[in-house]
């Protein structure tokens, strides 16, 4: 029997306002009824969990006032499905976006617990492996504060991004263990589960009116629960849910093994399901390409697509509206089997016509492509996809039927393009290209710079296209200013306030107004004195961890970012070893002293990227005690860069290096944080830098190197990179010192292997770019020794940072792709 809902439309009862008192009272009752401790012997982490949870209790009350408008207005929801979310921790955003960083910590201080201290026990939140997975999370922050009504979906991972330890200089994955505390943030939601299915067959049947339809009968069942934390935008405007799936058994245990006295066969079913949402692939900018991972991709997307559904039809009723009041955004292509799966659904189970179900996927879903690299680009063997997804098969089978079929009669594409187009990649054994899938599922195809997007248009996307013109669109990538400007870097906040108003909180374009100050002296000094106070903050953390003394008068010289060959911290290490040279050679040269400050993680496959680590390190060993540097140069790796870490490092940073081969980095964001900040940029014309370079003026960035059409132009010719190195006798020096032991004495051949990739191929253009680095680097300095400009260029580049705001990037998504409201900006 249905029961009967319950309705209750009674406002949640108020709460007293957020005095430092009434907070103290909520802290102490979740301290003793939730985390159930009595304060005489409460650690620190049961503080943590009884603060987060009344800072919860006050965004529940916006929480709940947020769904209920979307279900009053029938206003449409934005859902964003993401295979990452780097969220990092959650409560200092939490406490700043609804005013309670003060109260609350005012009330932890009465008793006796520090905040400070708190904040730095939450663990981060890394689901996710870069960049990717940090803008889903800025995206969230931002679709809540231009008040979208959002949901992020992704996977509750048991272990997040691995730890990352260094043994001798080496990278060591271990274990992240984000949970081992519980997670006071999440909601379990046992109601809201679905059924996965994996394998089987497809059967057709007859349905009593004489027609058939495909059904697909599983063979492998699990359950997807989902768990909720909430999203809270800048002065609480919305609270959004991130819906985290975990997957479960549908049996949690065999009784009839455990009987028969297999009790560890027993449990298979429930290790096998559990093991699906248990770990993150550790892999960016690469595909994955193993079973488990498509398992993952397809695992979220149903359960995904199939709560959409479900909310849609108890709303709605009908599927028939689904495009004007669903936008669905495919974080690249992981989550692109949504695309089939909701086919299926509309087919299979609603009964709707191909024809019919095909306008209203193409209608609902829209599709970021975020990268390039042919490595990155996710296609499936077709004979796994059959064994896996029997259904899905077929359906991209006649998907790809239709679409070679316009192609070849509308467009008249000739066998390179329908084979350039087609979803089946023909060439080295069957497999399904994701990117086609997700491009012809999808109205909308955005890249995430200018440049970015006008390469997939002329590289990967070039025939489609060309049979569909209008689909392409760029939406830059943006940051959240709350938390990489206002929450990380507090005194520049304050500082900013005091000159030119508060106003910029809410409009961040009004960060323009700092333009008049940046040659006020008085001004400069204060800008100055917030950048020498956050690098000493960063100087005390690295004496702290790395026993290394770094002085705060150094020029800070930042790479921070995964490990890889394009981003070329080999570049950035072979320049510090040639400054170490010039600095032995010429002792009574004038120097600016710089702190070469590194961190990142290489995949755990990627053998290149973790020599490099341990090159940045071999060489920070010599360098950093050789007395003849005289403590002008000193190298620092920084082990296990997370979030967390880059909202200390991003604020202290003088000099932002976004070094990689042009044409290969589709954005980045980092480059953002520290513009934000007042560091100025290093940089080659590549993804978002090319926007700063517009944003900032070309006299407040260093732009050095080839430019993509220069790359191509060489790869095209095979142009040999010995020139390059026999020109340039530093460049010379410094390679063969590396090669030959200099810096790995214990192993001499450790580099030799990589050094000759420099000169056999030199595919990312470290030879040809290192005299225009080097060069770039001679300009950063003397701009350094005039420290008037210096600070000049410092606050103009704090004072353009507005054009990448999140807030922006989203409000373009909602106006152009979603056809949702937003606020104005
Ligand atoms: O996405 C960022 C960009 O700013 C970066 O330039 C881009 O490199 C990054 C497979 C990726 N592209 N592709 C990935 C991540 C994980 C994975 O398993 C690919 N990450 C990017 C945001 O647009």
């Amino acid at each position: 029997m249905p029961q009967k809902p319950i309705v209750y439309d009674a406002p949640t009862p108020e709460r007293p306002a957020a005095t430092v008192e009434a907070i103290q009272g909520e802290i102490l009752e979740r301290l003793i009824y939730s985390v159930g401790k009595d304060p005489i012997v409460a650690r620190p982490h049961d503080w943590l969990a009884a603060t987060i949870l009344a800072v919860r209790d006050r965004v529940m009350d916006l929480w709940m006032e947020s769904s209920r408008e979307t279900w009053r207005t029938s206003n449409k929801r934005v859902y964003y499905l993401s295979l990452e979310f780097l969220i990092g921790r959650l409560m200092r955003d939490a406490m700043s976006n609804v005013g309670l960083m003060e109260p609350v910590q005012e009330a932890l201080k009465n008793l006796n617990v520090d905040l400070g201290d708190l904040i730095n026990l939450e663990p981060d939140a890394a689901l996710g492996n870069g960049g990717l997975g940090r803008l889903a999370a800025c995206f969230l922050e931002s679709m809540s504060s231009v008040k979208i009504p959002a949901y992020g979906y992704g996977i509750r991972y048991v272990h997040g991004l691995f730890r990352q330890e260094m043994s001798e200089g080496w990278q060591v994955e271990l274990p992240e263990e984000w949970l081992a505390h519980g997670n006071p943030w999440e909601f379990e939601r046992r109601e809201s589960a679905y059924e996965i299915g994996f394998g089987g067959h497809v059967e057709p049947v007859t349905d009593p009116d004489g027609s058939v339809r495909q059904e697909w009968r599983p063979n492998d069942h699990l359950l997807a629960v989902a768990f909720d934390t909430p999203i809270v935008g800048w002065r609480g405007a919305r609270v959004n849910t991130l819906r985290l799936w975990s997957a479960q058994p549908i049996d949690p245990i065999l009784l009839d093994k455990f009987n028969s006295g297999d009790h560890i066969g027993a449990l298979e079913e429930s290790a096998r399901a559990e093991a699906i949402t248990r770990v993150l692939y550790p892999a960016d900018s690469t595909a994955a390409g193993q079973e488990l991972r498509l398992r993952q991709e397809f695992f979220f997307s149903s359960a995904s697509l199939q709560d959409i559904v479900r909310r849609h039809l108890q709303q709605y009723g009908d599927l028939g509206s689904l495009p004007d009041k669903v936008a669905i955004q495919l974080n690249d292509t992981h989550p692109s089997i949504s695309i089939a799966e909701l086919m299926r659904i509309l087919i299979d189970d609603n009964g709707l016509k191909w024809a019919d179900a095909w306008k209203l996927t193409r209608g609902t879903f829209g599709y970021t492509n975020h990268t390039l690299l042919p490595e990155a680009l996710e296609s499936w063997p077709v004979a796994l996809l059959e064994r896996l997804l029997p259904r899905h098969m077929q359906i991209i089978y006649q998907i790809n039927a239709d679409v070679l079929a316009e192609a070849r009669q509308r467009a008249k594409f000739n066998d390179a393009q329908i084979a350039n187009v087609s979803l089946i990649d023909e060439a080295g054994g069957r497999r399904v290209r994701m990117g086609q899938l997700a491009f012809v599922g999808s109205h909308s195809i955005n890249g995430v710079s200018a440049l970015h997007t006008e390469l997939m248009k002329q590289t990967v996307f070039s025939d489609l296209h060309k049979l569909y013109p209008d689909r392409i669109n760029n939406k830059t990538n943006g940051i959240t200013p709350r938390r990489w400007l206002m929450q990380c870097n507090p005194a520049l906040t304050k500082l900013i306030g005091e000159r030119i108003g508060t106003g910029f909180l809410d409009d961040i374009d009004l960060l323009q107004g700092l333009k008049a100050h940046a040659e006020d002296p008085g001004f400069q000094a204060q800008f100055a004195a917030v950048k020498t106070a956050n690098k000493q903050r960063l100087a005390k953390l690295i004496k702290d961890r790395m026993g290394i003394t770094v002085s705060s008068d150094a020029l800070f010289d930042v790479q921070i970012k995964r490990i890889h060959e394009y981003k070329r911290q080999l570049l950035n290490i072979i320049q510090a070893v040639a400054a170490y040279d010039e600095i032995r050679a010429h002792p009574e040269r004038e120097y600016v002293p710089r702190v070469k400050i590194f961190a990142g993680k290489a995949a755990p496959g990627y053998w290149n990227a973790k020599l490099i680590i341990k090159l940045i390190n071999d060489v920070a060993k010599v360098i950093n005690h050789d007395p003849a540097v005289r403590g002008l140069l000193k190298v620092v790796f920084l082990p296990n860069y997370n979030v967390s870490l880059a909202e200390v490092i991003v604020p202290a940073a003088d000099l932002s290096e976004q070094i990689s081969t042009a044409g290969m980095e589709a954005s980045g964001t980092g480059n953002m944080k520290f513009m934000a900040n007042g560091a100025i940029t290093i940089g080659t014309m590549d993804g978002a830098n090319v926007e700063m370079h517009k944003e900032v003026g070309a006299d407040n960035i260093v732009i050095f190197g080839l430019s993509t059409e220069e790359v191509n132009e060489k790869r095209a010719k095979g142009d040999v990179p010995k020139d390059a190195i026999e020109a340039s006798p530093r460049l010379k020096e410094a390679l063969e010192s590396i090669s030959s032991g200099v810096f790995s004495p214990d192993d001499p051949n450790r580099y030799r292997d990589l050094i000759g990739g420099l000169y056999d191929h030199d595919w990312f253009m470290v030879a040809r770019d290192f005299d225009a680095y080097v060069a770039a680097q001679a300009e950063v300095d003397a701009l350094w020794n005039d420290k008037r400009h210096w600070n000049a260029v410092a606050i103009r580049n704090t004072a353009s940072v507005g054009f990448f705001s999140s807030d922006r990037t989203i409000r373009q998504y909602a106006k152009d792709i979603w056809g949702v409201g937003a606020t104005p900006a």
